[in-house]
């Protein structure tokens, strides 16, 4: 399938998929989101971690497109926008592989909440990341009140969002809102490292880990921990369980075929 406003390029079970409007800074569109969609959707059992980033030098994603936004007069379209939006963030977000979403310029409105959809947020030295909706009138609407909240705790997800402010890729690692900060050229390559990493270890049991950490992350300790122990029990008998130990015993690398 051709895209035009998005590229999804694969090497070997890393697929990277590029957000590429850099004329407007990446911003999402209809089009862009529904291309979105479709390169999620498109991805196969042959690839084991995604990383999303933004096309040009400055910007990952300056948030849905403002242009577009404010020509949506009529309620059923601004609906229809919505849930566009909030199926291609969800379906993100239910991949059973790793997301890492690669910070490289402008984090703002809806591209923040799309950086915030991934699994986790490597950044760039020149990121600037922020939610700046109430300075348009209106509430993050892509998840970004709830998810940020999640990471960072209340307090600064409402100090960002009140503010509307951007915050740099050094205080974004301080809050907790990414993990690393990495000069612009080594961003990509420090990603497919940690991609690398993951690919050496059972892909079932990521993704059985990726379940119970999402599963259990609103619920109370003691029904979390049953979700991990059913997780646990679950992997016993699979093919990456029995392959990983054995492999361990012989002393040589496991080859798990994620089974
Ligand atoms: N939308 C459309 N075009 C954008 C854009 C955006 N978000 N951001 C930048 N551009 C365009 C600019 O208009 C400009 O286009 P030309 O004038 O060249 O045609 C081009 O990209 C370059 O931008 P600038 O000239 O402004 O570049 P600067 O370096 O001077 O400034 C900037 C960079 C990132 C600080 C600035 O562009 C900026 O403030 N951009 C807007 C950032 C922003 O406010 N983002 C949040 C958007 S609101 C919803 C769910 C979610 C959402 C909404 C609804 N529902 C559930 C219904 C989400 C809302 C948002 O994301």
């Amino acid at each position: 399938m051709t895209y035009e406003n998005i590229r999804l390029e694969h090497d070997g079970a890393v697929a990277t998929l590029t957000i590429d409007r850099p004329k407007a800074l990446n911003a999402l569109n209809n089009k862009t989101l529904q291309e979105f969609e479709a390169a999620v959707k498109s991805l196969g059992a042959d690839t084991r971690v995604l990383i999303v980033t933004g096309g040009g030098e400055k910007a990952f994603v300056a948030g849905a497109d403002i242009a577009e936004m404010s020509s949506i007069a009529e309620h059923p379209e601004a609906q229809k926008f919505a849930e566009l939006g909030h199926r291609a963030f969800a379906l993100l977000e239910s991949l059973a592989i790793p997301t890492i979403a690669a910070v490289n310029g402008f984090a703002l409105g809806g591209g923040c909440e799309l950086a915030l959809a991934c699994d986790f947020i490597y950044a760039s030295e020149k990121a600037q990341l922020g939610l700046p909706e109430v300075g348009l009138g209106v509430i993050p609407g892509f998840g970004g009140t709830q998810r940020l909240t999640r990471i960072v705790g209340r307090a600064r997800a409402k100090e960002l969002i009140f503010t509307g402010g951007r915050i740099d890729a050094a205080k974004a690692k301080e809050i907790g809102l990414v993990l690393e900060v990495l000069p612009a050229a080594e961003l990509l390559a420090h990603c497919r490292s940690v991609a690398a990493k993951m690919l050496k270890n059972s892909p079932l049991a990521i993704s059985t880990a990726k379940r119970v950490i999402e599963q259990g992350a609103d619920k109370d300790l003691g029904e979390a921990n049953t979700l991990e122990r059913q997780g646990f029990a679950e992997l016993f008998g699979s093919e990456d369980q029995r392959e990983g130990m054995k492999a361990f015993l012989e002393k040589r690398p496991a080859v798990f075929t994620g089974k």
